[in-house]
């Protein structure tokens, strides 16, 4: 090989190694592999794992009945290898056999690269879902990334598919492989697959995990905690017993706006400062946990979770399912959250410790007072129109943001409340569309919903202005001439950003109101939104509220309050 050229092969193998490493750890203990070229990187990482069995089989068919059979007699699972083409189709009838008994197989199929795919290559087929509906799982993993960042993802999926195969619905997973050439490594690939100082803290081991079944044996993590609550339909009595445990374990909860724990009772434990105060870098520091528990999906803030990134996580969802785009979860626990905090506060196994605890409520007060005294002085923008909106919703209403700008200004600014209100969002895809029609949804289900809307999510939902009358309560419009949050991200210096990111649109949307006979108020301070709050709720029909917002002036007073926050001392003295 020349000097200076990175071996494909070697890459390939390191990849492979990566995800046997987390097959390994996720309870695999033997690979039924049928001959094969394309299959090679695999075949060469398993003879370096001592841990995991080769087991040749010539015909896949049979290899597949036979670890069936493997799998079945151990009930830990089995791996199937073999090349790309025919070959894995020759599984079929055991994987039918598996998902229909529940067996848990993991089906490695390698493949050639999707450039290769459809352009007359040999033995290539679109090995895509090739199963159908008798897998659990489908992983089409791309081509290999062999970087830190790359292996860990691979050893999350292979703990993640040991566990998937093994769990509540066991039976087979399907993990596509598609391997470029060279496949066979030059003298001197010294790839090895990582031990547990060399694979770094995450994931120490991924298993699907019942408080009746494993838990008590579990190594549980030491040091400072802490609980992150994520956007999430819960249920309604899940904060509850999140504070019980969160009180008793002093553990600091970090309270996403759409997490239902921002508003309602007092707890001493709740924490809603996060995003800004981690752009304070000893505070970030300072605050730095040793474990997360988790509950719910990925928190709307980004610097949380880079912050968190690398961080060992124990994520608990009811349905098992793997909200982890970092791959940090080293256990993975399907239990209804409820049941599990209640768990977590009578084991015994949190340490806790008052003092960490104080730091992070320390901390969340002095961002309260410098948000305090910044918006004071500030001009009129979405920071004080989201805290006058919570201001004026009654107890046990609801307010619903749409995405871009809006949930993230919510996060930023909302603080806490202990008046209840509920808060909704569509953060499944975080979609621009449908917004309008989802707030009028709301309201016609009975709760009455405040809504907050950018301009761009209004005009991609013009339909639903006929849904409209419906709402309860008047909805918010921001008119901050287009797709604002551009301003805030890499893009915002590209030439065309006008045009193709921020497309603004130049509406009359009192105009637009009266077409669809809705009452219109524009307001550019808290004066006139608390009168247009009045009289739309006075005046029968709901309307449409007009945030005129002047979106240099907000971004001003938004990287201004974030410079605040990164100059001022936020840690005790
Ligand atoms: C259906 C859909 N299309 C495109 C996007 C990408 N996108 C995210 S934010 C955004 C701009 C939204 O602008 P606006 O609603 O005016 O909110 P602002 O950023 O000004 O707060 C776009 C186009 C998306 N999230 N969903």
């Amino acid at each position: 090989m020349k000097a200076g050229v990175p071996d494909q092969a070697c890459a390939n193998m390191r990849w492979s190694l990566a995800l046997l490493d987390g097959l390994i750890q996720g309870g695999m203990q033997r690979l039924v592999v049928s001959p094969g070229s394309r299959s090679t990187p695999v075949v060469l990482a398993g003879q370096r794992q001592p841990q995991l069995e080769l087991i040749s089989v010539l015909d896949e068919r049979s290899a597949g009945f036979f670890a069936l059979g493997l799998a079945r007699a151990s009930r830990r699972p089995v791996g199937l290898l073999c090349t790309s083409g025919s070959a894995p189709a020759h599984w079929l009838p055991a994987v039918i056999e598996a998902s229909e008994s529940g067996v848990p197989l993991v089906l490695l199929s390698a493949d050639r690269p999707p450039e290769l795919r459809a352009w007359g290559a040999n033995q290539t087929i679109d090995q895509s879902r090739l199963f159908g509906v008798f897998v659990r799982e489908f992983h089409d993993v791309g081509r290999p990334d062999d970087t830190p960042a790359g292996h860990k993802a691979m050893r999350a999926l292979g703990g993640r598919a040991a566990a998937v195969a093994i769990g509540r619905r066991a039976g087979p997973v399907h993990i596509n492989l598609p391997f470029p050439e060279p496949l066979v490594p030059a003298a001197g690939c010294d790839a090895q697959p990582e031990t547990a100082e060399t694979a770094g803290p995450s994931p120490l081991e991924t298993l699907p995990l019942t408080p009746s079944r494993t838990l008590g044996s579990h190594p549980f993590p030491r040091g400072r905690g802490l609980i992150l609550c994520g956007p999430g339909a819960h249920a309604d009595d899940l904060p509850e017993a999140v504070w019980c445990c969160a009180e008793k374990l002093a553990l600091p909860v970090l309270a996403d706006p759409l997490s239902g724990l921002r508003f309602g009772r007092h707890s001493p434990n709740r924490i809603s400062r996060y995003d800004s105060l981690l752009r304070n870098r000893d505070a970030a520091q300072a605050l730095r946990p040793d474990w997360v528990l988790r509950f719910g999906r990925t928190p709307v803030s980004q610097t949380l979770t880079q912050w968190l990134r690398g961080t060992p996580s124990m994520l608990v969802d009811p349905a098992g399912r793997w909200h982890d785009p970092t791959h940090d979860t080293f256990v993975q626990v399907e239990a209804d959250p409820l049941n599990f905090c209640c768990w977590i506060a009578d084991a015994g196994l949190v340490h806790e410790d008052p003092t960490w605890l104080d730091l992070w409520r320390h901390c969340e007060q002095r961002i309260d007072a410098i948000v305090e005294d910044h918006l004071h002085e500030a001009p009129w923008c979405e920071a004080q129109l989201i805290r006058s909106l919570i201001r004026w919703l009654p107890a046990s209403s609801a307010l619903f943001s749409a995405n871009s700008l809006p949930v993230r200004q919510l996060d930023t600014w909302s603080g806490t409340w202990d008046k209840p209100l509920r808060v909704f969002g569509n953060r499944g895809v975080s979609g621009i569309d449908g917004n309008l029609s989802t707030l009028a949804g709301l309201n016609a289900a009975g709760v009455p919903t405040l809504g907050l809307l950018g301009d761009l999510a209004l005009v991609h939902d013009l339909s639903g202005l006929l849904l409209a009358p419906r709402c309860r309560h008047p909805f918010v419009v921001v008119n901050n001439g287009g797709g604002r949050i551009f301003d805030y991200l890499p893009q915002q210096g590209l030439p065309g950003l006008e045009t193709l990111w921020r497309t603004p649109v130049d509406l009359e949307l009192g105009a637009l109101a009266g077409t669809f006979r809705l009452l219109h108020r524009p307001v550019s301070d808290d004066s006139g939104l608390a009168e247009a709050l009045e009289v739309l709720s006075r005046d029968g029909p709901t309307g449409l509220i007009e945030a005129r917002v002047d979106a240099k002036i907000s971004q001003g007073v938004h990287l201004d309050f974030w410079r605040r926050v990164e100059q001022e001392t936020i840690l005790p003295a």
